[in-house]
């Protein structure tokens, strides 16, 4: 419970008391929210509130007339259930108005269950997915360090996370603590909310770990307070804010619930029933707790006028700093007029030119080496861009790009690379960070089955819009072998699922390409790079691949360009008896196939779908060029049938694979599992023979 009844005998005491009374007051609208809403979680947001409040009216540095300001501090929730905390808070500094957390929760409001990004706002990551947002923090501390290694360290700032138990115990945290100590990101404070409540337990029913210990075995300065004192909150940051070589995690000992209260007025602090339902659902009583902060009950959503004040001034101390910051960026800016050009042009997000004709490509290799020409023509030419990989750098082939830089290392982001370890979520989500703090491009490179391991962090990167790229090799069962645990067979058909769901924006929430040779490849990444708006996948191939032929009277990286509309008609025939369809590397399967069947007699067009999503997008009219009614289609796919059964169509057929790969050869199980031109002459006979 907060003390405010001794009297005001000093500014000193006087600030004290108004810097509780602000946490109060966030107390209050976060459990007001959650009451009005009937759902929600108070607990927690009440737990952290003092924290919040010293941060944001003390450290965080932000413009309050330009949020979008990009040298701003970032701050990085992970717990989003404890968004009722951030929205408050965001209330006093006048981001949010109180009618906004009125409709905490409902239809068309800015404030969501959970926090969606909203920079404008002050929301600068999507969080709910515990364990990612403290891990996107860690991306936009590698991204400004990456850019003051360039730019200089006048554009550096502090990037903020704010983790809970939850977070903690995520194995995220795992690759993301080892990665930040080991790089030593001193940029990076994290607050930990220890409350000891979970969702269902005390966290002493789960884990009985040292966190302290653990993060200073990964290189962080560590330091113990009690997270609901002012005084210690305000000494723990100021010590963080000046270490030079770690990464600054605050353990703050919170109580869940501060200040809730029971109908009798007795103290409901600690319950693990406040963290996820309104404090009169849980067994505490709503309004005495709101009388018991010094709110009133009848109508709490309130800014008591002395925080208003108070918050008034620090935005004009806030802005004042920030016509400080802005007057030496001036400065700066006069003096290397280049670079600032260069500085403005990374962060407006355009996508850079890329010149296909420039990339030397390779006929009939492997789409992943493919890849990697692409990447040695862009670790040349894109100076703004990070690529990572989960110690796989030279099968996934993104060698292509650390050839010509070099990897993070503590105290020289010089380098353009970052070697995640064996971490593939800590990597996807980092370079969700990476994308969210602005300025860089950012692509990731591992195993296509993997993928499975990047999931979570692709979804989010789905839902926010990130043009992060990823580089995903071995895609088939081609990868031989290896055998069916590096075997991707239902991959395929799960990330294409992206293609059909809609982002908020109303985009295709993923683009997916998986390209049949080294052009489409070359035009796979430009497209990836143009792609400013959404997360890009590119399938790639671990074996050789042949090149498709030109059409007559052009060449093949011409044609490769018509991979921008999703399908396109790589052998064109006039009234063809049947369609051929595929991507990737079983486009040329099928274009054996069709000179067979052609010797046969029978007349066959073929079909590159690198991306039905791109594909769907197109005007109808083009669409029936590509597949004319009527016309029978036959797929064929390494993946699932159902990857390639939307463009066939129900009357189509497609020949996939409906098991696990095995351990093998890649040519054995090509001619076991049927992926040969032989096969193919043999399944569209047989399926003609089924239209007859
Ligand atoms: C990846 C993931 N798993 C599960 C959940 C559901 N969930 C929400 S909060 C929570 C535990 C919260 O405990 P803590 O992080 O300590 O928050 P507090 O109780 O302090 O509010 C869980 C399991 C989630 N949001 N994300």
């Amino acid at each position: 419970m907060a003390s405010h009844q001794s009297p005001v005998t000093n500014n000193q005491f006087m600030k004290k008391e108004i810097v509780n009374r602000a946490a109060d007051n966030i107390r209050i609208l976060s459990a007001a929210m959650v009451e009005k809403a009937k759902s929600g979680h108070p607990g927690g947001a009440m737990g952290g509130a003092d924290f919040i409040n010293i941060l944001f009216s003390e450290f965080l540095n932000w413009d309050p007339e330009d949020m979008t300001w990009r040298n701003r501090d970032r701050f990085f929730l992970d717990p989003g259930h404890m968004s009722p905390m951030l929205y408050s808070m965001l209330t006093l500094t006048g981001n949010f108005t109180l009618d906004d957390i009125k409709n905490f929760r409902q239809w068309g409001s800015p404030t969501p269950g959970h926090p969606e990004v909203d920079v404008k706002r002050g929301i600068e990551n999507t969080s709910g997915p515990l364990g990612q947002g403290h891990t996107m923090a860690i991306g936009a501390a590698i991204a400004e360090r990456f850019l003051c290694a360039r730019f200089g360290e006048w554009m550096s700032h502090k990037t903020y996370a704010y983790i809970s138990d939850g977070g903690i115990q995520e194995e995220i945290s795992q690759g993301a603590g080892r990665l930040s100590g080991f790089l030593g990101l001193h940029n990076l404070i994290m607050f930990f909310d220890s409350n000891d409540i979970q969702l269902s337990t005390k966290t002493s029913s789960v884990t009985a770990e040292d966190t302290a210990a653990k993060y200073s075995a990964w290189g962080w300065q560590v330091i113990t307070i009690n997270g609901n004192d002012q005084d210690e909150i305000r000494a723990s940051l100021m010590k963080a804010t000046q270490e030079k070589a770690r990464p600054t995690l605050i353990i703050g000992k919170t109580v869940m619930g501060k200040g809730a209260v029971d109908a009798n007025g007795g103290s409901f602090e600690g319950q693990t029933s406040t963290h996820g339902m309104p404090l009169g659902e849980a067994g505490a009583s709503f309004e005495k707790t709101i009388e018991n902060l010094f709110g009133n009950p009848a109508d709490p959503f309130v800014i008591f006028p002395e925080v208003a004040q108070y918050y008034k001034e620090v935005l004009q101390k806030k802005a004042a700093s920030a016509r400080v910051r802005k007057e030496e960026e001036k400065k700066w800016e006069a003096a290397f007029p280049e670079l600032a050009q260069k500085l403005n042009r990374y962060f407006s997000g355009r996508a850079p030119v890329m010149e296909v004709d420039q990339v030397v490509q390779k006929d009939d290799i492997a789409t992943r080496s493919a890849s990697s020409n692409v990447l040695s023509w862009l670790s040349k030419n894109v100076e703004n861009m990070i690529v990572a990989s989960a110690d796989l750098s030279n099968s996934d082939k993104t060698d292509g790009f650390l050839k010509n830089t070099r990897a993070f290392i503590k105290g020289d982001f010089n380098g353009a690379f970052l070697q995640a370890g064996v971490a593939e979520l800590t990597m996807a989500a980092i370079a969700n960070g990476i994308a969210l703090h602005g300025g860089v491009i950012v692509a990731c490179g591992t195993f296509f089955v993997f993928s499975d391991y990047m999931k979570p962090a692709v979804r989010l990167a789905a839902l926010m819009g990130l043009p992060v790229k990823y580089v995903w090799t071995h895609d088939a069962f081609r990868v031989g072998e290896d055998g069916p645990t590096h075997q991707p067979v239902e991959q395929e058909a799960q990330i294409r699922l992206m293609e059909q769901l809609k982002n908020h924006q109303g985009e295709n929430s993923v683009l997916v390409l998986r390209p049949a040779d080294v052009h489409e490849t070359t035009h796979a990444w430009k497209l990836a790079l143009e792609n400013t708006k959404t997360p890009t996948a590119l399938i790639l191939t671990r074996q050789n691949v042949p090149t498709l032929p030109a059409q007559p009277g052009s060449t093949r990286i011409a044609d490769a360009a018509q991979i921008a509309k999703g399908a396109y008609i790589v052998k064109d025939t006039a009234n063809p008896d049947i369609i051929l369809l595929a991507n990737g590397s079983e486009v040329s399967t099928q274009l054996a196939g069709a000179q067979k069947l052609e010797e046969m007699g029978l007349k066959v067009c073929v079909v590159s779908a690198p991306s039905e999503g791109l594909f769907r997008k197109q005007p109808g009219e083009y669409q029936q060029k590509v597949f004319p009614p009527h016309v029978p289609i036959f797929g064929l796919t390494a993946g699932l049938p159902v990857t390639l059964q939307g463009l066939a169509g129900p009357k189509g057929k497609v020949f996939g694979l409906d098991h696990f790969g095995y351990s093998a050869p890649f040519r054995v199980l090509d001619e076991k599992f049927g992926f040969t031109a032989d096969n193919v002459v043999k399944q569209v006979t047989a399926f003609l023979n089924e239209l007859k």
